[in-house]
């Protein structure tokens, strides 16, 4: 059994991109829409060594359980509490949002360790975006770029 690691975040961040890097293939959707992962998809995945296995989620929204985003979320927190390790992920080029926030609070109510990644760092645009991911909480984030491998 390998350990779970899941990626979660709000919509459009770039975890399906994440996760397609982490896996070694396209096996995840990725599209410049938000709200395109609409179910938890997972893969085994070797980094420097280490096995894990990955676990895609969709964009984590603020909605009513029984609403479409309702159950997409109800899923990510299933995927966290089955997990080893979340990777929260950040869009640093577009700050740190309420919904950033939001999630961020209910991440420090769960068990699950919890590593924070901002994305989107490639070039300088992101600068901002990683101080202010400081007062989330979680320690020092990962600069990363998903798209060009950047921090891996
Ligand atoms: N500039 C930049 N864009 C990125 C990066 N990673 C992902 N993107 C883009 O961000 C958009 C969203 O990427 P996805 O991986 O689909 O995002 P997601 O978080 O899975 O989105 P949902 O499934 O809708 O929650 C796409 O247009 C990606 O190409 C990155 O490192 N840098
Ligand atoms: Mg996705």
């Amino acid at each position: 059994m390998l350990p779970n690691i899941a990626i979660i975040g709000r919509p459009n961040v770039g975890k399906s991109t994440l996760f397609n890097r982490l896996v070694g293939k396209k096996l995840a959707l990725v599209d410049d829409r938000p709200g395109v992962t609409r179910d938890r998809r997972e893969g085994p995945a070797n980094l420097l060594g280490l096995e894990f296995n990955v676990v895609d989620t969709a964009g984590y929204e603020d909605e009513d359980a029984k609403s479409l985003p309702g159950r997409m979320r109800k899923q990510t927190e299933m995927a966290v509490a089955g997990a080893e390790l979340a990777i929260f992920v950040i869009d640093g080029r577009a700050g740190l949002t309420p919904l950033d926030e939001e999630i961020a609070r209910w991440l420090r109510s769960s068990k699950t360790p919890v590593v924070l990644l901002v994305n989107k760092a490639e070039g300088r645009a992101a600068e901002s975006g990683i101080l202010e991911s400081y007062s989330l909480g979680f320690g020092d984030p990962i600069p990363f770029s998903a798209e060009h491998g950047d921090g891996v």
